[in-house]
């Protein structure tokens, strides 16, 4: 232990054994000798999150140990009953991580979190007394209602043969709601991407049912090799999520599912040629005729357990074509 921090919990112990002196002497005037923390998570939670709240309590930057009672809510207000105990020294301190406790979907509106903490101050001769008082420590917070939206992703389909600079997402708000009052530059897909800035938005109304959408366009190389190499995607149906806020602060969100086709390249070489025809050949399964060197999961684009004609259907749409690059 370095020389610092040593004088420094010294100097606590000696703070400490004064402090309970004078409560022994003069309760009215002590104060909480440790700091409590309520943290909330996530720190803006709308109707659709399950808020978690984390009490822990320190003591000389050290965590103290604490018996965590059972969460209450009456109405807007939760509350927890807490004893810590801080040991006559601090060196007997016995670490604790906290608590967290889980208050679920909460409807919209402002709520408050207390932690009600009956200290415990061990005495030189080792008993425990409680300290008369109890610390009352709050935090309140906001849940706020979500803006769904109906997303449309386009194209529906992607595979290594479409072409285009974009993937396009049409947003449309719920009654109520004004897509007008989106806020473009908060929009993220998959939390990761935001619009791109030299494809304008447009609002209007695409496919025509009365409601106007908001059109933004995302990069569709970075997606592509998003989805290949982060989601590890390469056949099969892909759920994107748009995120982002209105303008007052309201959080929207919503999902559309494509269907992604970047199969194709049985040996992993970048590309998809006659050698991958080779191995779904070498692979058949389960025949007949059965391949030679029987099933192999590289072969098996759809993930089917058989390598036969639909495998075959897959690695013809993606013919001569390469594998999207990784984006750093
Ligand atoms: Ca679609
Ligand atoms: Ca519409
Ligand atoms: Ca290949
Ligand atoms: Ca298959």
């Amino acid at each position: 232990m370095e020389k610092k921090a040593a004088s420094r919990i010294m100097l606590t112990l000696i703070l400490i054994s004064m402090l309970t002196l004078t409560f022994n002497f003069r309760p009215a005037k002590a104060e909480s000798l440790y700091s409590c923390s309520i943290t909330i998570t996530p720190t803006l939670p709308t109707i659709d999150d399950e808020v978690k709240v984390t009490v822990g309590f320190e003591l000389a930057s050290i965590s103290i140990d604490a018996e965590f009672g059972p969460l209450r809510q009456i109405d807007n207000e939760f509350f927890v009953d807490i004893d810590i105990r801080i040991p006559a020294f601090l060196l007997w301190v016995i670490g604790h991580a906290g608590k967290t406790y889980s208050l679920g979907k909460l409807p919209e509106g402002s709520y408050t979190f207390n932690a009600i903490v009956r200290e415990w101050r061990q005495q030189p001769d080792g008993s425990w007394l409680p300290f008369p008082f109890v610390y009352w420590h709050s935090k309140s917070f906001t849940v706020v209602s979500i803006a769904v939206a109906t997303v449309d992703i386009d194209p529906d389909t992607l595979n290594l043969r479409s072409k285009g600079q974009w993937i396009t997402a049409y947003l449309e708000l719920p009654t109520g709601y004004d897509v007008n009052n989106i806020d473009v530059s908060t929009i993220r897909l998959n939390d990761i991407f935001s619009v791109d800035s030299t494809a304008p938005a447009q609002i209007g109304d695409y496919d025509m049912d009365g409601i106007s959408d908001l059109m933004v366009k995302f990069n569709r190389t970075r997606l592509e090799s998003y989805i290949y190499n982060v989601l590890s995607k390469k056949y099969g149906e892909a759920t994107l999520t748009i995120t982002g806020q209105l303008y007052d602060g309201t959080p929207l969100k919503g999902s559309d599912t494509i269907f992604v086709n970047y199969a194709g390249d049985a040996n992993n070489d970048g590309t998809i040629n006659i050698l991958d025809a080779a191995l779904i050949s070498a692979h058949w399964y389960p025949g007949p005729p059965i391949g030679p060197l029987g099933y192999d999961p590289n072969a098996d684009f759809n993930l089917d357990l058989r390598v036969n004609i639909a495998d075959v259907g897959i690695l013809s749409v993606n013919w001569g074509q390469t594998i999207p690059y990784t984006i750093p």
